[in-house]
């Protein structure tokens, strides 16, 4: 049943000052009514709360089943619609802890909620219609966020951002797809009121359009999943060194042994406030005992799998051919190491982003390198310009490219073919912002949430 009332923790477990517990359903005034009182006064708790002002935190006793208090805090009660939900919802503000908290559940539970499932609080918000799929998704990809790009995008589309460009995209089919019904209806009139060209015309601006947003889903993914940098190059060219430096803390070990790193090591950061995943592998070279080999080989995986490779040459040294192929076969980046041995004069000819892990020459350099690379190249991709940031989207959306294309190869021999091809594109653009939702499709969605939200 979609009304009953849930309850859950929407504060992280553990000791804080205070934890937040949210209350949603059909009932759930009257059901919080039976654990609450009004600081003063003798009122029962469910009359007192019918006259509580709508959304303003007032001061409440918290009781358990038999009356005893648990705690005192802030209630606020959001009445439907106006709510996260856009059921009845009240918020709870008890103190943190294991205690409190726990304990305030167990009256809830013992008052008639349930615990929410994951994400069941958002899920009721895009079933009540106060937010699409998309929306929902970027919920959850601002709780996840760790660098403020991240935020930034996922505030976007929580904002619309991403709906809006796509409810256009759907609202031209439907215009072209009411012309062709036209013509259908009345093939005679082989002149009619519109056109063959003009129609192809405009399918063409919108594949163009989807083919654009589609175009923007590589950078969106890594926006979302942080985009894997790997440090790669000869044993002792400084790669853990810079792996450091970009991190900011001795995170691998660093010695004048060539072969010190044997096993990839990988840390979340950010870059110019963009997400990586950097990567610290084993250094690249035929010889080398069992244990290194198998270091090499994890290193060439990773290599394979970079979304952006850092090759990592000593300053002054001729590239060798197997660092010249790394360079060409793959998305990267030549950096020169150790800047700080060889004179300028000297290294003012060579190619790539001259560093000093030493004196921390050029770091900023290739920071601003990575981040350019990764995040603001290509067509169609400006901040804050709607991006898709799932593989979800990406498929949905690649269905739609695909049926315009499909409409377009009948377009001027079968009406009827191409109005189909239409409405498969309208449709997979409705699955997308979730105008329709299978079920199958919301719960891949909300199974990764927390509770609580
Ligand atoms: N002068 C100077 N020395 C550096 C710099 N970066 C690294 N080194 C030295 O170069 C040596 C190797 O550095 P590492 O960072 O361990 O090199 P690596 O590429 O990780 O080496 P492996 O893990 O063995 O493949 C160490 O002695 C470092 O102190 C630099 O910018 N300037
Ligand atoms: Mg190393």
């Amino acid at each position: 049943m979609l009304c009953d009332v849930i309850a859950a923790l929407a504060t992280p477990p553990g000791r804080s000052a205070i934890a937040v517990v949210r209350v949603s359903g059909d009932e759930a005034l009257a059901l919080v009514g039976r654990i609450v009182a009004p600081l003063a006064g003798r009122d029962s708790g469910v009359n007192w709360l019918r006259g509580v002002p709508a959304r303003t935190a007032v001061l409440a006793r918290f009781l358990d089943s038999s009356g005893n208090q648990i705690d005192e805090g802030l209630l606020t009660v959001f009445p439907a619609p106006h709510s996260y939900t856009g059921e009845d919802l009240v918020e709870l503000s008890c103190h943190g802890g294991l205690l409190a908290p726990a304990q305030l559940l167990t009256a809830l539970h013992a008052a008639g909620a349930r615990s929410a499932a994951p994400g069941e609080f958002t899920r009721r918000a895009l079933l009540n219609g106060k937010l699409d799929l998309l929306q929902a998704e970027a919920v959850g990809d601002l709780i996840e966020a760790t660098a403020p790009a991240q935020g930034r995008a996922a505030l976007f589309q929580l904002e619309g951002g991403l709906s809006q460009r796509l409810l256009a995209l759907r609202e031209e089919l439907l215009e072209l797809l009411s012309l062709l019904v036209y013509e259908i209806d009345f093939p005679e009139e082989d002149d009619g009121p519109v056109p063959v060209e003009r129609i192809r015309d405009r399918l063409e601006r919108t594949a163009a359009q989807i083919s654009r947003l589609l175009a923007t889903a590589p950078a969106g993914e890594r926006l979302r999943e942080g985009a894997l940098v790997v440090l790669a190059g000869r044993p002792n060219a400084g790669k853990s060194s810079l792996f450091n430096a970009l991190l900011g803390t001795s995170r691998a070990l660093v010695t004048e042994i060539p072969g010190t790193t044997r096993d990839t090591i990988e840390a979340s950061s950010e870059v110019h406030g963009w997400p990586v995943r950097l990567a610290d592998t084993a250094g690249l070279r035929e010889a080398g005992e069992r244990l290194e080999q198998l270091g090499i080989e994890v290193s060439r995986r990773y290599v394979a799998a970079a979304d952006l490779l850092l090759l990592c040459v000593e300053a002054g040294r001729m590239l060798a051919a197997e660092e010249r192929e790394l360079l060409d076969q793959h998305p990267a980046l030549l950096v020169r190491t150790k800047a700080d041995l060889v004179p300028i004069a000297e290294r003012e000819s060579e190619d790539g982003i001259a560093v000093s892990t030493i004196t921390g020459e050029g770091l900023d350099r290739l920071r601003e390198g990575i981040a350019k690379r990764l995040f603001s190249e290509g067509e169609g991709y400006a901040e804050l310009a709607p991006m898709l940031t799932r593989e979800r989207h990406r498929v949905a959306l690649t269905r739609a490219g695909d049926a315009l294309d499909a409409a377009r190869l009948e377009l001027g021999r079968d009406a009827v073919l191409v109005a189909h091809q239409l409405r498969s594109a309208v449709s997979a653009l409705e699955e997308l912002i979730g105008v329709v939702h299978p079920d199958e499709v919301l719960g891949r969605v909300f199974e990764r949430f927390c509770v609580g939200k």
